[in-house]
């Protein structure tokens, strides 16, 4: 699962747009889709039902996460 964070300079918490996502100006948040979600308990749950679906898929594709990190690793190292 692709992802990227963002670090917050001391302060960023206050300023209006970050309230605007999480309205008690606490970290951590994770947006994806433009939705918004707070948490720390929340954000976790989600990860593992990302992670149990993707499970889901690659057992349906007759894959096996190993396998998928394999093939992965296999076409980044095309090129080089
Ligand atoms: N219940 C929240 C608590 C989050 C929390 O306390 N975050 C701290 C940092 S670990 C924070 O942002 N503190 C700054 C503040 O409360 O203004 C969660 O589990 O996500």
């Amino acid at each position: 699962m692709p992802y990227r964070t963002r670090l917050l300079e001391l302060g960023d918490q206050d300023k209006p747009e970050y309230r605007a996502l999480q309205p008690f100006g606490q970290v951590p948040i994770l947006e994806e889709d433009g939705r918004v979600l707070f948490e720390s308990g929340a954000i976790v749950l989600h990860i593992g039902e990302l992670a149990a679906s993707l499970c889901l898929l690659l057992k349906s594709l007759g894959m096996t996460s190993r396998r998928a990190h394999q093939s992965d690793d296999r076409r980044k190292g095309e090129g080089q």
